[in-house]
């Protein structure tokens, strides 16, 4: 069989229809137990339990693939692929029973089993490849490309371990492995056929044509498995494929292993396995590690060869490649797909420099995910020349062409072509990863309009100077299935019967229609027991209390130090003041430091103490309490983001690029308080000033007291007796002694400006327990920022680059 030949797949290819009743689900249960697992239900364990359910639900999908494979093979449409080192997919199992509508019979089917379906399903893991926001944009986008019907492929890897597990001792965090498949995947479709072979080191040399060849020095083979994407109310089943390293058959040394060195056997293929073990758990710090460029360069190179296959299923002529193919790459991790297309096309496919450089820029666009100059990822020349010594030749190739370009436009401007060039020269020679994005691609964008302003007038200034039209915004999104209607069923209920209808699941500008009911007291009395319910699903803190969350990765420019810093200083006025009444509040904490960040460590530790010490005072804690989950993750985010009363968004103004907690939690109806930072600004603007609590330094500001260079942390701690006394109680040890650290750097250099935004914070935390008092206009705000946030789903932002970035539109799958 022809892989992807155009067969006859409408009829199920012939199968018996897999039946939609309670009944028929629970035959196809026992059938699946049976022949899938091995076992009957009296003997079966809850594994084998959930497994078979997993392909129950799985079989459901699996036919629209088939459909959808067969209606995509047929129009040879423009595709989109979609190249990223992470993905926050989530649970697969009740994403997947919602999407093929299998969610109620599949319980009735299990209870008449005699199985509960909550401990059954409570077996689902959430694959946790990746890190944090980017690796779960990755996620919502896929989502909505297939929900719009676009065709699309995500490229991956297939981690062994995925981001970290956190846990607290002595409230500090300690990480444990994450052998997230260690029981398999139900969810993964392997494709051994499709594997790819990717090479590494060695040296090149030209043959007698003058064709360059590159001759390796290490071969490893890249098996792709992949699992499915559903889109919601569509037919469509798109795929996410996920590249896993393994050893090449030579690897295995037979005569070693005879010889009883049985560790030496299999060192070759432990060293080349060891490239998909583990995700790097590194949140815009610098790694510079060479396993990391190798990970790099293996999602790469098997992807493209993949692609490429793809594109020969139904193409034979090159000058089409950029017609039928949009590669997206997220962030720079996935660079290397530029000089390696090059060396497909003109080493191995035999085209001229021009042609293959004129397709390779055709083909790709590129997202920057941040401002961070230090998140801006450069690897040492002799580190990439040793790995990939064919691709450094390339790279220098693309720079001299480019950087000739640049002199005709600037003649006689060395400094730009110093800055602009792909080769950083000092402190040390390195590739610039942004700047070779930024060449080899058709389209450039930042993920919401600020941090796009900024990219073009600050970061990559020179670019968008030379190249102006490259340069896009594309606001970011989240996917309003996962976000609102699973992660928040008694809202979306309530959604639904206020708009009369659920389209809003698919068309989130419809929630504009809640606006009126803002007005209705009886509507906001039941938004409020949602409100409440999903507190007490949570079940954290008095669900009566003001629920203020801060969800997120740890990072200084993220400013955790500040929530903390307000907190203290609650603290100490409620101390101050006995007999008085405050604003009870619950304040959350969730969110991984990166092992070797050593200063987010230190603020992690300092609000657990700070957390202990107030738990253990009676007179504060019944006004303020602070809880810190451990190991937060896509699924505990679903559970704490539909209980948020307000949502912290306190970053410095500037240094984030877009967030997309802050979308999902004001979709959920909490109140930001928030800078005017990121997607924050897109929020305010949309939700209405009124209904949003602002302060802080904005970006020109922000700047100019930072550049200014006499930025003073202690002027304003010896001017405001409040921020000194919360300051000088971490120093006194008054939180077990925790915490010096924290406190040191804030009144050393403060990098992030925390002590030049603390009144002002303090001061709109104020207004919020004001607001917080009157309950029916709280209630009618919180209204108002779900009505009025429909922009942020990720089917518009998808959207948008459909439009402007990608050209595509999409190919309806039908019976
Ligand atoms: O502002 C977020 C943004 O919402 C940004 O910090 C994050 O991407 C989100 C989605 O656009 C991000 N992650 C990384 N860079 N930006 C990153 C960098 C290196 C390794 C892993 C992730």
């Amino acid at each position: 069989l022809r892989k992807g030949a155009d067969m006859d797949v409408r009829n199920g290819m012939g199968l018996r229809p897999l039946g939609t009743s309670a009944a028929e689900f629970e035959q196809d249960l026992l059938s699946n137990l049976y022949y899938r697992r091995g076992t009957t239900v009296e003997s079966a364990s809850t594994q084998d339990a959930y497994e078979t359910l997993a392909l129950t639900v799985r079989d459901r999908l699996a036919e629209r693939r088939v459909r959808t494979a067969a209606a995509q093979y047929a129009a040879n449409p423009r595709w989109v692929y979609y190249l990223s080192a992470e993905y926050l997919l989530g649970k697969q199992l009740e994403q997947n029973m919602l999407y093929s509508g299998t969610d109620r019979i599949a319980r009735i089917a299990l209870r008449q089993l005699g199985l509960d379906p909550d401990e059954v399903t409570a077996l689902d893991l959430e694959p946790g490849l990746g890190n944090g926001g980017l690796g779960r944009l990755a996620a919502c986008l896929l989502d909505a490309m297939a929900t719009l019907d676009i065709p699309a492929v995500g490229y991956g890897i297939r981690y062994d371990f995925g981001i970290f597990k956190q846990d607290f001792q002595d409230g500090r965090q300690i990480e444990r492995p994450d052998d997230w498949a260690f029981q398999g995947n139900p969810w993964e479709f392997p494709a051994p056929d499709d594997q790819q072979t990717v090479f590494f080191y060695g040296h090149t040399e030209k043959d007698a044509a003058g064709r360059t060849l590159w001759i390796p020095g290490e071969v490893v083979f890249a098996e792709p498995s992949h699992m499915l994407v559903p889109g919601h109310g569509t037919d469509t089943v798109n795929i996410v494929r996920l590249w896993r390293a393994r050893g090449s058959h030579s690897s295995f040394d037979l005569s070693r292993f005879s010889a009883g060195q049985y560790a030496e056997a299999v060192d070759e293929a432990v060293h080349a396995e060891n490239i998909s073990k583990v995700l790097y758990p590194d949140d815009s710090t610098e790694s510079g590690r060479e396993l990391r460029l190798k990970q790099q360069y293996f999602l790469v190179s098997s992807s493209l060869r993949d692609i490429i296959r793809r594109f020969r299923l139904r193409n034979s002529d090159w000058t089409d490649f950029p017609k039928k193919t949009v590669i997206q790459l997220n962030d720079t991790h996935p660079t290397l797909a530029i000089p390696e297309l090059m060396r497909l096309l003109v080493d191995e496919e035999g085209l001229s420099w021009d042609l293959a450089w004129a397709i390779t820029k055709q083909t790709f666009a590129y997202t920057c995910h941040t401002l961070l100059p230090e998140a801006l990822e450069t690897w040492p020349v002799h580190m990439f020349e040793r790995l990939l010594p064919r691709h450094i030749e390339i790279v220098y190739a693309i720079n001299e062409i480019f950087l000739t370009e640049v002199r005709n436009r600037f003649p006689a401007d060395l400094d730009r072509v110093r800055r602009m060039s792909i080769i950083q020269e000092e402190p040390e020679r390195r590739v610039r990863m942004a700047n070779l994005a930024v060449v080899g691609t058709q389209a450039v964008n930042g993920v919401a309009e600020l941090h796009s302003r900024l990219l073009a007038d600050i970061t990559l200034r020179d670019f968008a100077e030379l190249w102006p039209e490259k340069f896009h915004n594309v606001t970011n999104g989240i996917s309003p299935r996962r976000f609102v209607k699973m992660a928040n069923p008694a809202l979306s209920d309530l959604i639904t019967e206020g708009l009369g209808g659920d389209a809003w699941i698919t068309d989130l500008d419809r929630l504009a229609g809640l606006e009126p009911l803002a007005e209705d007291a009886s509507f906001r009395l039941r938004w409020r027991e949602v409100k409440q319910a999903n507190k007490v699903r949570l079940g954290l803190g008095d669900p009566a209390s003001l629920t203020d969350v801060m969800i997120k990765r740890f990072h200084e420019y993220k400013r955790q130090q500040l929530k903390l810093l307000h907190i203290i200083t609650q603290y100490h006025r409620i101390k101050q003041n006995p007999g008085q009444t405050f604003v009870p509040r619950t304040v959350l904490f969730a969110g991984k430091a990166a092992p070797a960040y050593h200063a987010a460590k230190h603020i992690i530790r300092l609000i657990n103490a700070v957390a202990a010490t107030i738990d253990a005072d009676p007179a504060v804690s019944p006004y303020l309490k602070v809880v810190f989950p451990a190991n937060y993750n896509v699924t505990l985010s679903s559970l704490i983001i539909p209980a948020a009363d307000l949502s912290e968004q306190i970053s410095l103004a500037g240094k984030e690029a877009s967030g997309t907690g802050n979308m999902k939690l004001a979709l959920n109806g909490a109140l930001t308080v928030g800078t005017l930072d990121g997607a924050n600004i897109e929020i305010r603007d949309r939700v209405g000033a009124d209904n949003f609590f602002l302060f802080g330094l904005d970006t020109p500001a922000a700047l100019e007291l930072r550049n200014g260079g006499t930025y003073s942390p202690r002027a304003y701690y010896e001017q405001d007796g409040e921020l000194r006394r919360a300051l000088d109680a971490i120093l006194d040890g008054k939180f077990a002694g925790v915490g010096r650290e924290v406190a040191d750097s804030l009144l050393g250099w403060d990098e992030y400006l925390t002590l030049a935004d603390y009144r002002t914070y303090v001061d709109a935390q104020d207004d919020v327990d004001a607001a917080w008092q009157d309950t029916e206009s709280w209630t009618r705000r919180s209204i108002l920022n779900t009505a009025r946030s429909g922009f942020f789903s990720a089917d518009r932002t998808v959207r948008d680059y459909a439009s402007e970035i990608w050209h595509v539109t999409p190919v309806k799958v039908t019976r």
